[in-house]
């Protein structure tokens, strides 16, 4: 299985990136973590990206916040799918990264999640790997079987918490 590249500005953003690795582990899909600014590393942050297909990687995640400019820089650099995700910063709740991260210009994408979207944006990682992987598929399937469950399983007790 083509594994997953997660790279992060900062390690202040690890909480986020946490909830993806969780994510990943759980589906049992291989990944790999560093932590790369597109504004203090540059050069690593490009060097990654550039190598990341003949790396054996399969899809990107990139989370910053603030200027959040790495995940655009990173999608420079590869044609591999990156998925970024904007982090909450001192102001503004994250507005600033969600909008540096999700209006890129044409012809470089950059599929942005919510702001600390960490679980979600292993989610689409996992279904863009899944296109050619039935296992995976599968997994996936169940997953979203179990978590229709567990809103059902609150819809059945609503009315007594009231
Ligand atoms: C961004 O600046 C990082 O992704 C992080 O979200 C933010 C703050 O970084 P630190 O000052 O905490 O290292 O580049």
């Amino acid at each position: 299985m083509k594994r997953v590249g997660i790279v992060m500005g900062s390690d202040s953003d690890l909480p986020v990136i946490k909830k993806a690795a969780d994510q990943l582990t759980a589906l049992g899909i291989p990944f790999e973590i560093h932590v790369y600014s597109a504004h203090r590393t540059p050069a690593e942050a490009r060097d990654f990206a550039l190598n990341a297909r003949g790396n054996g990687f399969g899809v990107i995640i990139a989370a910053a916040g603030m200027a959040a400019h790495l995940a655009g820089a990173i999608a420079a650099n590869t044609t591999l799918p990156v998925i970024g995700i904007p982090c909450q910063g001192p102001v503004m709740d994250g507005l600033d990264a969600l909008l540096s991260t999700v209006q890129m210009p044409t012809g470089i994408p950059v599929a942005t999640v919510a702001v600390n979207g960490g679980a979600n944006a292993a989610l689409l990682a996992a279904q863009i790997l899944a296109v050619e992987d039935a296992e995976l598929a599968a997994k996936l399937d169940a997953k979203r079987a179990k978590d229709a469950a567990a809103v059902l399983e609150k819809d059945k007790g609503i009315a007594e918490r009231l």
